[in-house]
């Protein structure tokens, strides 16, 4: 059978990051730039436009854009009008979850690593500007104006390969984008999916359920986050940093918000209540990537008292909700009490596992009790207690609760 995917017997000797949605969330930045654009030639952003306007080289995806929404103008000029807007911002965007984690491992263990991007030269530099070990880190990259075709053309891919002396099959591609995926696939290379969140309102995409067309199967695999990836599958050194079943956050997330109501299911279906957090005060703190099952610390109201919580924090592909929650259940007997309108905050410091569907109710159940039992255990390591002194969990003299 002809099959052009490198065996998994070969052994990984580089990995190549894409970086808009793998290495840094800008697309939450260009995705607000693009409405403003768009609009002020009197059309509204759709999820079909959306999707084009990421993944592309910037000229590419307008005019794909354009072609999509009716906008007469070129490519350039719309580049133009965006492109100011962007550049004094690029610097803000967030480094991803794992991403952090995967390069320092990477680094330590003498794996080469390199960046195949869409963006230009300029632009990387930018990006990338506030943050010194990425640019360290990522010393080889092939930029969008550096090839002759873009994604998803295979040139960057080949490119780099090229210059590092390996094979295509000695590459693993991280990509987030379907021209990406599509690029790296032509160019031989097994590709780890870690699909964006932030089309379709930050629900996990669709889009890559199935391999790509063109990607011969078996060499495209899908992860949730970054910090599902296990180097190992791919003949590198395993992470060695968990602590129980737990990936220490670094950085760790601080939530603050006011318990509200939620499904009404918690206690009623699965007797596991969760104070879920008002999602107005999530919208600031969480990148779009943010979702899976955690553990860390919660304080409520005006009570100095510190709980351990297991937190979800995504869209309880269960019961298949259409916004982001944050639910942590408080591993303590509160004795029925509601505390329902009461400040809430949260230091979430170990990632536990991805949001996961089961086929039953009782197992979803029993896989929660499981991650209430990581919590208790791992959140007594040294690593984990010292965060109970934040000052973050204190309560505050004029806080309301
Ligand atoms: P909802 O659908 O409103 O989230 P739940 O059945 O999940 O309803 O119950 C959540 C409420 O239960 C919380 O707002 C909180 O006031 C209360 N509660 C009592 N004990 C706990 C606990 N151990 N952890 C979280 N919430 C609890
Ligand atoms: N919902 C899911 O659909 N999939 C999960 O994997 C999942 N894991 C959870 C883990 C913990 C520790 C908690 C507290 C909740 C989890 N939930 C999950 C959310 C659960 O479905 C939700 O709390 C209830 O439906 C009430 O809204
Ligand atoms: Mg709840």
């Amino acid at each position: 059978m002809a099959d052009t995917c490198p065996t998994s017997a070969t052994t990984v000797r580089c990995i190549i990051f894409d970086l808009d949605g793998t290495v840094l969330d800008t697309e939450t930045l260009v995705l607000e730039v693009v409405k403003v654009v768009v609009e002020s030639h009197g059309k509204s952003l759709t999820t079909a436009a959306a999707t084009q306007a990421l993944g592309m080289r910037p000229l590419d995806a307008w005019a794909a854009v354009a072609r999509t929404l009716g906008i007469d103008k070129s490519a350039e000029e719309l580049f133009a009008q965006s492109e100011p807007l962007l550049r004094d911002r690029w610097h803000e965007a967030p480094l991803l979850p794992g991403v952090a984690r995967l390069v320092a491992h990477l680094k330590l263990h003498g794996v080469p690593l390199a960046l195949a991007t869409s963006t230009s030269r300029a632009t990387l530099d930018r990006k990338l500007s506030s943050k010194d070990d990425m640019r360290q880190a990522f010393a080889q990259a092939c930029c969008g104006d550096e090839v002759a075709q873009g994604k998803p053309a295979p040139d960057c891919f080949l490119q780099l390969a090229q210059r590092l002396g390996l094979a295509p099959g000695e590459c693993l591609v991280i990509e987030d984008a379907p021209a990406g995926v599509q690029a790296a696939a032509a160019a031989g290379m097994r590709v780890v999916v870690v699909p964006s969140l932030v089309l379709q309102g930050g629900k996990p995409s669709e889009l890559y359920t199935a391999p790509a067309p063109s990607a011969a199967a078996g060499c495209v695999s899908l992860l949730p986050s970054l910090l599902d990836f296990r180097p190992e599958h791919y003949g590198l050194p395993p992470f060695t940093d968990y602590i129980g079943e737990t990936i220490p956050m670094h950085p760790v997330v601080r939530i603050k918000g006011t318990v509200v109501k939620g499904f009404g299911r918690g206690s009623k279906q699965l007797g596991i209540p969760t104070a879920n957090v008002d999602p107005d005060s999530l919208r600031t703190v969480l990148a779009e990537a943010v979702t899976g099952i955690f553990a860390g610390w919660a304080a409520v109201g005006h009570s100095p008292k510190l709980y351990k919580t297991a937190c979800s924090i995504g869209f309880n592909p269960v019961f298949g909700n259409q916004s982001k929650t944050c639910e942590p259940w408080l591993l303590h007997d509160f004795g029925g009490e509601d505390f329902c309108g009461s400040e809430i905050r949260l230091i979430i410091c170990a990632y536990i596992r991805p949001e996961a569907n089961f086929p039953s109710l009782q197992a979803l159940i029993d896989r929660i009790h499981k991650d209430a039992a990581v919590t208790e255990e791992a959140l007594e390591g040294d690593m984990y207690q010292h965060y109970k002194l934040d000052p973050f969990l204190a309560p505050q003299p004029d806080g309301c609760g």
